[in-house]
Order: C-alpha cells, then sequence, then structure tokens
C-alpha cells in the first residue's frame, strides 16, 4: 500500500475538515490550538508534504528550508502577507489562499463597522450599561450619517466593491476610490464608483474603509499625515490587515479629535492592541472577526483543504498564488 502524504494543520479547525483531509493524507493537527513557537512549527514542518495555515504562521525561506519535501501551503485566508511567495516559488512550493468564498461576508462587516462607528453604537452601548444614562439629551451620541455621504474606499478589489455596492445602491452613498490601478468602466458602473487621486480621497471623505493588501509600500499607507488631511468629521474603519494604519497616529488624532472616529478590525502586532487605542472612547474595535460567520469560516476552510486535495492527490490546486511553480514541475 502506498503511503498517504503528510500534511500539517498548523491551527485548530472544524473536525469536518480534518475528517477531509483524513480521507487522502496523514494529517497532524492541532485540535488543542496551542501558537507553536517558531522553532517547532518548523520541526513539525520537516517531514511534511503539505500544510494547511491561517494568517498566523509565517512561510519564508528559513520555513521552507527546514522543510525540504513541502510541495504545497494552503492559507485559510484571502489575504497571505503571511507567506513569502517568492521564496516560495524558487523552492517550488504551491502558495494557495481562499479567495472569493469570504467576499459578501467582509463586506457586510466592513459597512457592519462602519455604521457602528459612525453612529457611536459600542460606545453608547457602554455608556448605558455603565448605567450613566440617566435622561434623554439633544446632542447625546450623534453621530454622522452614512446615508448619501460620500464614500471613500482605499483598495477597489472585490471586497471594496462589495462595500462600494452597498454604499451606492443601499445607502446612496456618493461613493470614491482609490486603487493601484483603475477598475473597468463596466466595474466603476456597477458600484457606482468614481476613481480620485489618493489626496482626494482622503479630503473628501467623510467615511474612508480601508480594503487594501498588506506590502512593504502599503505599511502606514494611514499616518499622521494622511489622518492629518482628512475631514474632523471623518470616519476611518480598517478591515484590511494591521500595520496598513500607523496605530500610534491613529490614536492620537482620535485623542486630538484629528478624525471623529474610527473602527478597527487588524491591528499592528495583533493580537496586541496598542494600548492608546484602548484608552480612546471615539474607536469602535473587533478582534479580526470579519470573515467571521459559520458559512464563511466552513467555506474558507473548505477551499483550503480542497486546494491541498486538488494538489497532492489531484496535481491541481484550486486557487494557486503562483500557478508557475506548476509550469516548471
Ligand atoms: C482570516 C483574513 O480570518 O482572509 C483574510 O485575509 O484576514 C481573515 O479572513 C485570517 O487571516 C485568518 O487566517
Amino acid at each position: 500500500m502506498v503511503n498517504k502524504p503528510r500534511i500539517l494543520v498548523a491551527r485548530a479547525i472544524f473536525p469536518g475538515t480534518i475528517a477531509q483531509l483524513e480521507q487522502h493524507f496523514e494529517v497532524e493537527h492541532n485540535q488543542a490550538d496551542v501558537i507553536w513557537p517558531r522553532t517547532e512549527l518548523l520541526a513539525r514542518l520537516k517531514d511534511k508534504a503539505g500544510a494547511f495555515t491561517t494568517g498566523s504562521e509565517r512561510i519564508d525561506a528559513q520555513a521552507l528550508a527546514a522543510a525540504p519535501g513541502l510541495k504545497i501551503v494552503a492559507n485559510m485566508a484571502v489575504g497571505y502577507n503571511n507567506f513569502d511567495v517568492p521564496a516560495m516559488t524558487a523552492a517550488g512550493v504551491v502558495a494557495t489562499n481562499t479567495p472569493d468564498v469570504l467576499t459578501e461576508t467582509t463586506a457586510d462587516f466592513g459597512f457592519a463597522l462602519l455604521m457602528a462607528t459612525a453612529r457611536r453604537i459600542t460606545e453608547s452601548e457602554h455608556y448605558l450599561r455603565a448605567g450613566q444614562w440617566t435622561k434623554w439629551a439633544y446632542d447625546m451620541f450623534s453621530g454622522a450619517d452614512v446615508h448619501g455621504s460620500t464614500l471613500g474606499i482605499l483598495g477597489m478589489g472585490r471586497i471594496g466593491q462589495g462595500i462600494a455596492r452597498r454604499g451606492a445602491h443601499g445607502f446612496g452613498m456618493n461613493v470614491i476610490y482609490h486603487n493601484r490601478s483603475r477598475l473597468v468602466p463596466e466595474l466603476e458602473a456597477a458600484c457606482k464608483a468614481r476613481y480620485v487621486a489618493k489626496d482626494e480621497l482622503l479630503r473628501t471623505a467623510d467615511h474612508l474603509v480601508l480594503v487594501l493588501p498588506y506590502s512593504k509600500q502599503s505599511h502606514h499607507a494611514i499616518g499622521a499625515p494622511e489622518l492629518a488631511q482628512m475631514k474632523p468629521t471623518a470616519t476611518l474603519v480598517n478591515i484590511a490587515r494591521g500595520g496598513i494604519v500607523d496605530d500610534a497616529a491613529l490614536a492620537r488624532a482620535l485623542r486630538d479629535k484629528v478624525i471623529a472616529a474610527a473602527g478597527i478590525d487588524v491591528f499592528e502586532g495583533e493580537p496586541r492592541v496598542h494600548p492608546d487605542l484602548l484608552a480612546v472612547p471615539n474607536v469602535v474595535l473587533t478582534p479580526h472577526i470579519a470573515s467571521a460567520t459559520v458559512p464563511t469560516r466552513k467555506a474558507m476552510a473548505k477551499l483550503a483543504a480542497d486546494n491541498l486535495v486538488g494538489f497532492l492527490v489531484h496535481g491541481k490546486p484550486l486557487t494557486p498564488l503562483n500557478p508557475e511553480v506548476l509550469k516548471s514541475a
């Protein structure tokens, strides 16, 4: 009997996903969800042909050198800044992510965070729970309107477009965006979105949502100078990646009312959160949950598992990030 390929599932996942993988592979899993130190992760990768990862496992030249038999790493995330894709390609290792299956769910969450931020929902709930609500007042928790306002989107991929459609069609918002490349006219029309320079986006958006991938180029794309360009009544929402916003600068801007409020789902160095952000009231903070619905997380896990099966069993991954590896195999 031919031995099944050995794979590592780096974090706890649905039992059904483990069962799916066990049909094809010898699976070393981590259902206790221990965060392995780097040396332990590398030691566990050593004899594996495939790995199922999340955003918390870094796959770079060092990890690849420690795992000479590795052929594929399937990330259960659309973002893949935990992968050094050129190093994976050089090592002949296929990299996959989970696009499309989380687009609408993540766009829903972006909108939820925008509304919670603009309408001061969590801040007012804390006030109520603390027993401070003793009378109505004309200006109590007055926020910013969402309907009819100008929605700015930085990063206009699939999720950005989902947010644009919700804003334009659901809330009658004037949608503007900035992106590395301009959308084709049909997509701009479907989103009712107008392309603008980054400076204009910063200056005119009432609500600015960040949905761009993290890279060296997008590091601190929003820092003190960019925050200073925004309207004092503006809100900022980050559902993209920690590091795109300079969290210390954001905390200062919120404290000094440079902008009105922020909704933040992703943080520099998460799960640590900058203490200054915890100290300001005008920020809604959530623990990286934009894709967290049961059906979507199941779809993401299934797509990551299907990529492992697709490649290691049938020779064809579903959503490769470096398809050139397949050609040279
Ligand atoms: C994941 C995400 O939950 O898909 C992404 O890029 O940020 C989230 O949906 C997270 O990265 C865990 O892998």
